[in-house]
């Protein structure tokens, strides 16, 4: 259908890649450029385990309405925990938390200690169950970087209120900025241009800063199984000058409705968007 095509809003001479004529050929030396990006993970995230490593939380139950620190480590083939990580998007360990709902949308940079001992500093957690993801690249016995999202589940005992999943659309509001996506109807499994655009009482917002590297951090969890994609964006930060339109590169894996999280900041404050879109 066409939910969320027809929308661009094109602000400024950055926002070329919609339909340009060799966006293909564009599109793996953007990714080369930017650290981290060529060694990004294909899997959904629902495992354990994938490439010999093994996600291992300290705990599969975290106590309800109260800040909490989610520790875990990574193991190897050999069982001992991996201490070696490479940076991707500036963090070694990214974690993510989300309920079943796909509500309740955590995103932390954990912190390791010196034998691989990771911690998550977690804001209360309603009732539910919840998976929790780690999200990171480290190498292979053979010395080859690894790009990985292992994750486990994760129960906030109590009882769940449990959100009905809002429809697809194609603009939400977050601290009085609007997102807009725009782009063609997404395919399961194909990369697709998608754009976001920030306004704030109906003007382009151009004083985005970077975060992470980038002036959008966007992830994406599917509903019904909560498989995870991390959404690639295009170009290179430079100051606080980032949007009104955002670019990426979406590839979803599979077909349905994902909640996609996107991260912004302005004025030093950390803002996440949250948006429901429908992939065919
Ligand atoms: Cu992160």
């Amino acid at each position: 259908m066409t939910a969320i095509t027809g929308l661009v809003v094109t602000g400024c001479g950055s926002s070329t890649s919609l339909s340009g004529p060799d966006h293909g050929s564009t599109t793996a030396p953007d990714h080369d450029a930017m650290p981290g990006m060529a060694d990004m993970p294909t899997g959904d995230g629902l495992t354990t385990d994938a490439s010999g490593f093994h996600f291992a939380g300290a705990t599969s139950s975290l106590a309800a309405g109260q800040p909490a620190s989610f520790q875990f480590r990574i193991l190897g083939a050999d069982g001992k925990p991996v201490t070696a990580f490479e940076l991707d998007q500036t963090k070694l360990m990214h974690f993510y938390l989300i309920r079943s709902d796909l509500t309740g949308f955590q995103h932390i940079h954990a912190t390791m200690s010196t034998d691989g001992t990771w911690t998550a500093p977690l804001a209360p957690a309603q009732p539910g169950t919840y998976r929790a993801y780690a999200s990171f690249i480290t190498k292979d016995p053979s010395g080859k970087a690894v790009a990985l999202v292992l994750s486990q589940l994760v129960t906030v005992p109590g009882t769940a209120i449990v959100m009905p999943l809002p429809a697809a659309s194609p603009t939400t509001q977050v601290d009085g900025y609007t997102v807009t996506l725009s782009g063609d109807q997404i395919m399961a499994g194909t990369e697709h241009p998608l754009t976001a655009t920030v306004s704030k009482d109906g003007q382009p917002v151009t004083d985005l800063q970077p975060y992470l590297d980038t002036y959008a951090h966007l992830t994406a969890f599917h509903d019904n199984d909560l498989a995870f994609a991390h959404l690639h964006p295009h170009g290179t930060v430079n100051g606080d000058h980032g949007g009104p339109t955002l670019s990426f590169e979406a590839m979803l894996p599979k077909s349905g409705n994902w909640r996609l999280f996107l991260q912004f900041q302005t004025a030093g404050v950390l803002h996440t968007a949250a948006v429901t879109l429908s992939v065919r």
